[in-house]
């Protein structure tokens, strides 16, 4: 049973968007090629509440960049981004929906971000979409989308960790590069805990995933 996430594939995180990802747009075309080859497809979704701590707005005298200790852990400070019900953190206009099976929201809770699809970064909450696919007898899991050096990387390494083979598209995604290397780094750490990298033609070609 092969799953497709769809990570944060959202309007705010698109060229125009408050926090947009350099390229974000170019993914769209292949996760709509792309996701007639899976049995079930899920998308995450940056869901916010207005006064979120990772907003730069809630921390007076910092940077957007800048790495603070938000309870207990290593924040990066943010753009207001993908705030609820808020035309940000819609869906990116084009996307097929047509298949989708569940949207799993994250970041809901003011005081801890959530890169992950699976858990907050302190993993204090899962958000449900671990469960939904051990009940669904899910094997193998693909990701794409934005950004491959946040979400994407922490939704796989967390995949990887539940025990699912997990595969990173990693053309059908895109990076924010806050850090120029950010994103080599990211896919070496993915690499790291045996997640593979593939493409979207190994994907379409195969219907396998190839490696
Ligand atoms: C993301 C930064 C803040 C992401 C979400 O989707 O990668 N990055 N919130
Ligand atoms: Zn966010």
């Amino acid at each position: 049973m092969r799953a497709l996430i769809l990570v944060d594939l959202q309007n705010d995180f698109v060229e125009g968007g408050a926090l947009p990802v350099p390229g974000g747009r170019e993914v769209i075309g292949p996760t709509n090629r792309l996701q007639p080859q899976f049995d079930l497809v899920v998308a995450t979704q940056d869901w916010h509440p207005p006064g979120h701590e990772s907003f730069v707005t809630q921390h007076p005298g910092h940077a957007v960049g800048d790495v603070i200790d938000l309870n207990g852990l290593p924040q990066v400070l943010w753009p207001v981004h993908c705030v609820q019900d808020t035309p940000g953190a819609d869906f990116v206009r084009g996307l097929d929906r047509a298949r989708w099976d569940a949207v799993f929201q994250k970041g809901t809770d003011p005081s801890v971000d959530s890169y992950s699809g699976f858990f907050d970064n302190g993993r204090r909450r899962a958000t449900g979409l671990g469960e939904y696919f051990a009940g669904r007898g899910v094997t193998d899991v693909y990701i794409l989308g934005l950004a491959t050096d946040y979400c994407v990387k922490f939704t796989a390494l967390d995949a990887r960790g539940l025990g699912f083979r997990t595969h990173v598209i990693a053309d059908a995604c895109r990076g924010v590069d806050l850090e120029p290397g950010d994103v080599d780094a990211a896919l070496v750490a993915m690499r790291g805990v045996g997640v593979m990298l593939v493409t979207e033609a190994d994907v379409l070609a195969k219907g396998e995933g190839g490696a």
